[in-house]
């Protein structure tokens, strides 16, 4: 027959090995989920660099839409060497402040806009995107997110992309840009070279 003081240890010596097995649960479960912000932070950096370059791509997409005669498509609105923070505000129309102050990027839950102005939610995200014109008929465009991590450590992600000069220039594409009746070098006394783009 089991005595008493026998049942009591069994129990005790039970619910320690169940507590033991329930903390490598609890640690388990608490490092799951810290590994779970951390790639969501990585996955929301990657997002906001990827958007980064489309931004620019559309600076000079909006260079090029505007024709001949408005400026070069690797010239103004930011497309200058240096850091520069671009956004989108809530018109998904492209604000360009151009230069960098550093700021940390604010959060539209309502939009799902990322961006500088509004009362949003400030989230721990910075973009710097990082342009480089002096290559003539090259734009190097480094989007770089940087943030502070679990932990407190820093993180960063630097999407790198270049864009080319593709379309031909205007005193070498065979169409009569300007509208005078002549076209391209041959015709044209002001174009002293292929490679110029104003057809005058
Ligand atoms: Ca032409
Ligand atoms: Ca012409």
């Amino acid at each position: 027959m089991k005595q008493k003081g026998q049942i009591l240890i069994e129990a005790l010596v039970a619910i320690t090995v169940a507590g033991v097995g329930l903390l490598g649960v609890f640690s388990l479960l608490t490092q799951s989920l810290g590994l779970n912000k951390v790639v969501s932070d990585q996955f929301v950096a990657s997002n906001l660099a990827m958007e980064g370059i489309e931004l620019v791509k559309n600076l000079i997409d909006n260079n090029v839409l505007q024709g001949s005669g408005f400026r070069a498509w690797n010239e103004g609105n930011c497309l200058t060497n240096g850091d520069h923070e671009i956004d989108i505000n809530y018109e998904y129309e492209l604000n360009s402040a151009c230069g960098d102050d550093n700021r940390f990027l604010n959060f539209d839950p309502s939009t799902g806009i990322y961006s500088y102005g509004g009362t949003e939610q400030s989230t721990r995200f910075r973009r710097k995107i990082k342009i480089d014109v002096s290559r003539a008929d090259e734009i190097q465009v480094n989007s770089i997110v940087t943030w502070t991590g679990r932990g407190g450590s820093a993180s960063d992600i630097n999407l790198e992309d270049h864009f080319f000069r593709w379309r031909p220039y205007q005193c070498n594409d065979g169409l009569d840009n300007n509208g005078n009746g002549l076209i391209d070098m041959a015709d044209i006394l002001k174009c002293f070279s292929p490679d110029a783009d104003t057809e005058n």
